[in-house]
Parts: C-alpha cells; structure tokens; sequence
C-alpha cells in the first residue's frame, strides 16, 4: 500500500501506487503558452503566472525519471496546413489579437514544427519519453494517448503543466471518465488567470473528488515509492 499526501482523499484511492501502473503527463509547457513572444504572450497575460509550475515540475520529473516511471508530454498545435484547425478556433484567437496560423515573434502561432510550438528547454522531453501531439484542450482527443497507457498497463496519472483550467482540466476529465485514477499538483499548474486556476482546483475536490485528487510537488515526491 501506497499513497500520497492529497486531498480530498489519499491518493490513488485504492493504495495500488507502482512505477508499473503510473505515468506522469506534463501538458503542453510550450514557448507558446509560458514563453516571451508566444501565444500566451501576444494574447497580454501575464506570463509570470504560466511559468509558476516549471521548477516544481522539474523536481517532479527529476524524481519520477530516477525511480522509473512513465513520462509524458503533450504539445497543443496545429498541422502546418491548419486542416485540423476549427474555423471558430481560429475566430476567436484572431478576435484577442493572437490568430493560430497567423505569424508572430515565435513562429506562426500553435502551429507544429514552429519555434513557439516546442517544449520549453527547462522541460525537454528525453529521447524514450512519449510525446502527444494533440490538435485541441484534452490530451485524449484525436490522439493515441489512452492506446499507449492501456498497452503499458497504466491506471494512475498524475497530471502537470498548463494550463491548470484548460488544457490540463480537459484531460483530467477525459482521464476520469475513462477510468483513470487522477491526481493534479496543484504547483506544478499554471493559468493565465489565477481565479481560474483556482476554482479549477476547487473544482475537482468536489463531490467526494469528482474529477480525483489534488496534491503538491512536495507531497508527491515524499511518497512515491520505488
Ligand atoms: C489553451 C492550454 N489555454 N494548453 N491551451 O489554449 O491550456
């Protein structure tokens, strides 16, 4: 039996914490969402907010590489062609000044390949880690994301990255509903709005965990076992 430190319960739920059964997914820390002249940027908040989680995450990742768990990333974009970008998307990114495909100081904008769609280099993946390109919020959809963690035998995530209210709650939700035991660091997310950030987190203690568990870098590390 294993467990860390959480809220609103221990966390996993049923002690069953393993290498073997758990991966840690990092969600999309990007130039373009926490990097000088990416998408974040060009849209004015403040990145401060966004690049919050980078040093607690980088602690996770340290700790979770030296016991032999699972790493994932995941990358928010969009082909070069746009033909996996919804019109409205695009509309609505165009309406706050920040269009995806639209040229900008990183590149053309969530666009693959592009300077501002890579992982920042504090974070970079390492070579047998898997990365998910992903064209929308959550992580599972038009991915091969839940293939891969059923092929490994995964059961729990741990969930990082940003943005704590988007991307990051998207692919919470998806995880839970499709069975997976979640837990979110509360540290090692970020948002461009701290309210948002926030009642996310709130959010998913709800209801006894509705979505699963909330815990911190710190708790973490302290508890996982080898
Ligand atoms: C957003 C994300 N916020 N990674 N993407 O558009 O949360």
């Amino acid at each position: 039996m294993a467990t860390i430190a959480s809220s609103p319960y221990a966390w996993p739920y049923n002690g069953d914490l393993r290498p073997d059964n758990t991966a840690l997914i990092v969600i999309d820390m990007q130039i373009d969402f926490c990097g000088k002249g990416g998408y974040v940027d060009k849209m004015g908040y403040d990145l401060s907010l966004t690049r919050a989680p980078i040093e607690p995450i980088k602690a996770v990742l340290a700790a979770m590489r030296a016991k032999g768990y699972t790493i994932m990333h995941t990358r928010e974009g969009h082909r070069p062609d746009l033909s996996d970008l919804p019109a409205n998307k695009r509309w609505r990114s165009q309406q706050i000044g920040a269009g995806i495909g639209d040229p900008g100081p990183c590149g053309k904008i969530l666009v693959r390949g592009e300077p501002g769609w890579e992982i920042i280099d504090e974070l970079a993946p390492l070579p047998d880690e898997v990365i998910i390109d992903k064209p929308g919020k959550g992580s599972f959809c038009a991915t091969d994301l839940e293939l891969i963690l059923r092929l490994r035998g995964i059961e729990n995530i741990i969930l990082t990255g940003i943005t704590t209210d988007v991307c990051v709650h998207t692919t919470m939700r998806e995880a839970n509903d499709r069975g997976f035991e979640c837990v979110l660091l509360e540290d090692c997310c970020g948002a461009t709005d701290k309210g948002n950030h926030d009642a996310a987190i709130s959010m998913v203690k709800m209801q006894g965990g509705v979505f699963g568990a909330i815990s911190d870098s710190a708790s973490l590390i302290a508890g996982l076992p080898e």
